[in-house]
Formats: C-alpha cells, structure tokens, sequence
C-alpha cells in the first residue's frame, strides 16, 4: 500500500494558476490526484489548464471570487455535481499589500483579510460539509513565515496569515471527529510572482533572504510538492491543526551578522 496515493481524489486548489499553487497543484496531479483550480482571471484559469493538460494531468477550472460567499456556494455545489465529491481543499488564494501601516488605507487592510483570511472559512465551510458526509478530508491552508513574525509593510497580511494558522487549529478541533484533517503550510521565502518586486538585483531584501535562509538560497515552487502531497495523503492521517514550515530552516535560527 503506497501512503502518499492519491489515484481517484479530487483536490480543489484556489487561485491553483500560478506560482506555489500551480506547483502544489502539480504534486497532488502527480500523486494522481483530478485537480480543480479556481481564478477571478478567465485568460490565466485559461492558461493554467492548457499547462496542466498538457502535461497529461486531468484538471478542470471555476471562475469566481473566494470572497463571494454566494457565488462560492453555487460553484462549489456545480464542482461537487460535475465531480462527485472534493477529498481535498487546498486554501491557496491570496494576496498581500505591502504598505507601512501608519499609511494603509483601512479599506485595502479590509480586503487582504478577507481574502487571505475571510476566503479560506467560506470556502472550508461549504467544502467540510461533503466531507462530514464522507467521513473522510484534507483541508490544507497556505500560510506563511507572516503566521509567526513581522516585518515592515506587512501588517494586513501578517494578520490574515496569523489569523489562518488560528483558524486551522479552530477548524481541526471541531472537524476532527469527523476524520477530517486540517493542517497548514507555511512557506519560507520563495521565487514566485508574488515576491518578484522585493528579490530583485539590487533590492537589499533579497540578499537580506539568502543570508537569513540557513538554506541559503530562495525557495523554488516544487519544494512544496512533497508536504502538499503528504498533507493530502493517508500519510497524515493522525496530524491535525499543524503548520508546517518549509522554509530553508529561517524560523529554526535568530539569524547572523551579514558580514558572516
Ligand atoms: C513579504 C511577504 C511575502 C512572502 C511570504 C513569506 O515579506 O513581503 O511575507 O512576500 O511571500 O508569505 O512567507
Ligand atoms: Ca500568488
């Protein structure tokens, strides 16, 4: 019996178009997982699942918004007619909005923590409850080193990110009995779109990355396929309400001085 198989499971990754959720997304297909990805972008779901196929993967796409809890009721029901069930959830979606928060419009604050934050229980919610039917699923939130510690311009999403590690915990608590595991990723810095403006040359955040990495270097997409499909899989089983960190050791170490 292979532990990591996921042949016959129907994962739903939001926002699953580009960056670390493509790359999780891959690693579910690859442990033969039917993928579903969601995007607010019809030309980049496009796009996504022209990549997905041809790389021989089964993958379908929705369009619509996390945050509409309406919307995200009716298409979550379409996605469960069309495919039978949802095994597994991957809370991927996301956004981040670097501003001081001295200047940060309350209304921007407001839509990252419903995004990053608000997003993730609509679409648990409406996904747990074919799962507490089934008796069986695999929640996965996408967190963040910002789960843990701050830093400048970050507040919005440092809060959304520490919220969802909160609401993991919540979520496993209550869903538990029903053999429904919810845990949590959280990445280390990695090379995606995401972090394009804060890594290039001559931005001192990105040398400041490498050196706070004892890894040594930015994280690539693929490093996440491993704990995604573990999480997804019988494997984890008994863990519930955990994040894990894979992140080149960065909260492992206080760091060093750079001359070092
Ligand atoms: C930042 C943000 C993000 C990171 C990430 C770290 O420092 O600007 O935290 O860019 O991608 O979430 O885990
Ligand atoms: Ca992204």
């Amino acid at each position: 019996m292979n532990l990591f198989d996921l042949t016959g499971k129907v994962a739903l990754i939001t926002g699953g178009t580009h960056g670390l959720g493509m790359a999780m997304a891959e690693g579910l297909a690859s442990a033969g997982a039917e993928l579903v990805i969601t995007s607010t972008t019809p030309s980049k779901l496009e796009e996504a699942l022209a990549h997905y196929t041809q790389k021989g993967y089964k993958a379908s796409g929705y369009i619509f918004d996390v945050t509409d809890e309406k919307l995200a009721a009716e298409k979550v029901a379409e996605i469960e007619q069309k495919h039978q069930k949802i095994d597994i959830l991957v809370n991927n979606a996301g956004i981040i909005k670097r501003v001081l928060a001295v200047d940060m419009p309350v209304e921007d604050f407001r839509k990252v923590i419903d995004v990053d934050l608000v997003g993730p229980f609509i679409m648990s919610q409406l996904v747990v409850k074919g799962m507490i039917k089934r008796k069986a699923g695999k929640i996965i939130n996408i967190c963040s080193m910002m789960s843990e510690l701050g830093r400048d311009n970050v507040s919005a999403y440092a809060s959304a990110k520490g919220g969802l590690k909160m609401l993991t915990r919540n979520l496993a608590t209550e869903w538990a009995k029903h053999n429904i595991q919810v845990n949590g990723i959280g990445p280390g810095y990695f090379a995606t779109s995401q972090t394009e403006p804060i890594r290039v040359d001559g931005n001192p955040f990105n040398e400041f990355i490498i050196s706070r990495t004892p890894t040594g270097r930015w994280g690539n997409p693929e490093d996440l396929a491993g704990t995604t499909i573990f999480l997804a899989s019988e494997a984890s089983n008994f863990i519930n309400g955990q994040i894990i960190y894979v992140d080149g050791g960065i909260l492992a170490t206080i760091g060093k001085p750079s001359n070092e």
